[in-house]
């Protein structure tokens, strides 16, 4: 007999789900991270990005995803450290990174950027420190000393090396300044506990706060109780599984967890037609600031911004919804600039948009 599907509240969730065993030791590190903003006056971001696992078992070995690559959230990290934001990049383990994500295996490998100088000796090179040399490319046998196997040096390929400059440049700057925190995931357990407890320490920041959710997170799983232990068989034929729902948690995110932070949540639709009325009936059931839509095909190029109209109280409303929001399509041509990214302006549309909330404060 198949168990009952059980609807979770967002209480009952964290009531019987577990949290991952790195919890604690993440959430110390946030907590010195918020501290030393606030004591620097940044307004800080949480960006959430990649997508979340749904496992089927409790030694995993089938799982569930989501689609994402996180190109959406690295992306605007950066754009959000650029605009003097420090971030914590809360993102789904081995997805997109900031800066890295330029050399990314797929598109980009980094091997590809580099070449070998044969004609340089490696002078600056001291005979201690380990070489790739272009022999151990080749045929180098073992009895060969290393250092007169070693001639050359690698070189960053030069119709390459302006951009990888400035990537460099930007990503030393960060380290230097320590405005970048990473938080990794890969359940929607996982993403669900670090998403509460990020956003209670942040709620320290009262406006300063923003919160930019681009992860995609399922809307489906396996309570704990209800996972097979070991492995599915496949000798019982089809395979049935029944998932319960993930609950709602932008309500408490804007009812308890975060006090007056800057909440933008995405929408993702592959049917256009669902994507105002959806990014609304959000708005309108949680009352957060900002639903960004974007269509799954269209979204590196087009993105629509669904917020309440400025003059409009923010109260639940329950009809004539259409005339309180307001909708913003955000749109570049990739035919006319195919370097522009939609995440600069959709960044420096949200920052505006959270300079004047920050303003409300004062
Ligand atoms: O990571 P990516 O750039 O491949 O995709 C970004 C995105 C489409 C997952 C994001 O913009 C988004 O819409 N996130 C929310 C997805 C959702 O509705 O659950």
């Amino acid at each position: 007999m198949p168990s009952e599907p059980t609807s979770f509240s967002s209480e009952s969730y964290f009531a019987t789900q577990p949290p991952p065993s790195t919890l604690e030791h993440d959430i110390a590190g946030v907590r010195n991270f918020v501290a030393r903003q606030q004591a620097s006056g940044r307004n800080v971001v949480l960006v959430t990005s990649g997508g979340t696992t749904v496992p089927l078992e409790l030694n995993v070995v089938r799982f569930l995803d989501n689609f994402s690559a996180g190109t959406r959230g690295a992306t605007s990290a950066e754009y959000f450290l650029k605009s003097g934001y420090a971030v914590i990049f809360m993102h789904r383990q081995f997805s997109l990174q900031p800066f890295s994500r330029h050399y990314s295996h797929s598109t980009n490998p980094f091997l590809d950027f580099l070449e070998i100088d044969e004609d340089q000796p490696s002078s600056s090179f001291s005979s201690s420190h380990p070489q790739i040399s272009s022999s151990s490319l080749t045929s180098q046998t073992s009895s060969e000393p290393k250092a007169a196997t070693c001639p050359s040096q690698i070189g960053v390929t030069p119709s390459k090396r302006t951009h990888l400059l400035e990537v460099l440049t930007a990503y030393k700057q960060v380290h230097a300044s320590g405005t970048l925190h990473t938080l990794t995931f890969v359940t929607v357990n996982d993403y669900l506990w670090l998403l509460r407890a990020v956003s209670q320490e942040l709620s320290a920041l009262n406006r300063k706060a923003m919160y930019y959710l681009a992860a995609a997170v399922s809307d489906f799983f396996l309570p704990r109780q209800k996972m097979s232990e070991h492995k599915i068989q496949s000798g019982k034929g089809s395979l049935h599984i029944e998932m319960d729902q993930v609950p709602k948690i932008l309500k408490p995110m804007v009812d308890e967890w975060t006090r007056n932070g800057y909440i933008v949540s995405f929408k993702l639709e592959t049917d256009p037609a669902l994507l105002i009325p959806k990014a609304r009936a959000s708005l309108e059931r949680y009352g957060h600031q900002v639903v960004i839509g974007n269509d799954l095909n269209r979204r590196k190029f087009e993105v629509v911004f669904v917020s309440r109209k400025v003059s409009s109280t923010p109260v639940r409303l329950t009809t004539g919804s259409e005339d309180v929001f307001e909708e913003n399509w955000l749109r570049i041509d990739l035919n006319q600039d195919n370097d522009k990214e939609i995440e600069e302006d959709i960044v420096r549309e949200l920052v505006k948009r959270h300079e004047e909330w920050v303003r409300k404060e004062e």
